[in-house]
């Protein structure tokens, strides 16, 4: 027998609509009612680290919404560039098209184009910091965009062993090798666990 639990408040401390679409997918199994940050949050993220930065997302808007609450700092690394753009993935340029632009400019056509997206998740309460874990992914830089799926640099970044780039991809393959969807397999079982849940408390 599933006995029904009372869902649990989870804010998700991101402005990025891309990152907040795949969280909601990924997240949908758990009993959480997943908001949005309320209107008047901002936050510095004044971090070199994506678990850092992480963090420090977390932690403010806990505090600022008194909801546990969810972030993710990601960026993608490339080596030719000497893991640029990195935890600024995100200020690189001024639209998601520029900072496409900005990186195949700058690696021209060198042959070496690989590189990686990383994703540290943290999960925290007013009070303290409840979970963290990171997800990797590596792969490579295209040397054209391609694609019209996902956010920011999917249309030029192509898993290791894969022909698609993750803008080819829809969700469910994207989030196969992803670096969040790496991430989110680590962060179940253990969000199972602080939210008291077990096989037999909750249903799907
Ligand atoms: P929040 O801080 O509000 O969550 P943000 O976009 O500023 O939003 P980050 O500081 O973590 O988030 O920057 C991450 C950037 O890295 C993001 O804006 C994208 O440009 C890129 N990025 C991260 N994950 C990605 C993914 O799955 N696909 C494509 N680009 C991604």
């Amino acid at each position: 027998m599933n006995f029904k639990v009372k869902n649990k408040s989870l804010v998700l401390a991101t402005t990025n609509l891309g990152k907040f679409k795949e969280f909601s997918r990924l997240l949908s199994d758990f009993p959480l009612d997943l908001l949005s940050p309320p209107n008047g949050w901002n936050c510095e993220e004044t971090g070199v680290t994506f678990q850092e930065n992480a963090r420090i997302k977390a932690s403010s808007m806990a505090n600022f919404s008194g909801f546990w609450s969810l972030a993710d700092d990601s960026g993608l690394m490339v080596d030719q560039l000497g893991g640029k753009p990195g935890v600024y993935s995100s200020r690189y340029a001024k639209s998601d098209q520029e900072r496409v632009t900005k990186i195949l400019k700058e690696l021209g056509n060198k042959i070496n184009r690989s590189a990686k997206f990383v994703a540290a998740i943290c999960i925290a309460s007013k009070e303290e910091i409840l979970l963290e874990v990171h997800g990797v992914c590596e792969g490579y830089i295209t040397f054209t965009p391609r694609g019209k799926f996902g956010f920011g640099y999917d249309p030029i970044f192509q898993p290791l062993g894969q022909e698609l780039t993750f803008a080819e991809m829809n969700n469910e393959t994207k989030n196969l090798f992803s670096h969040r969807g790496k991430a989110l397999e680590l962060l179940k079982p253990e969000l199972s666990r602080i939210l008291n849940l077990n096989s037999t408390s909750w249903s799907n």
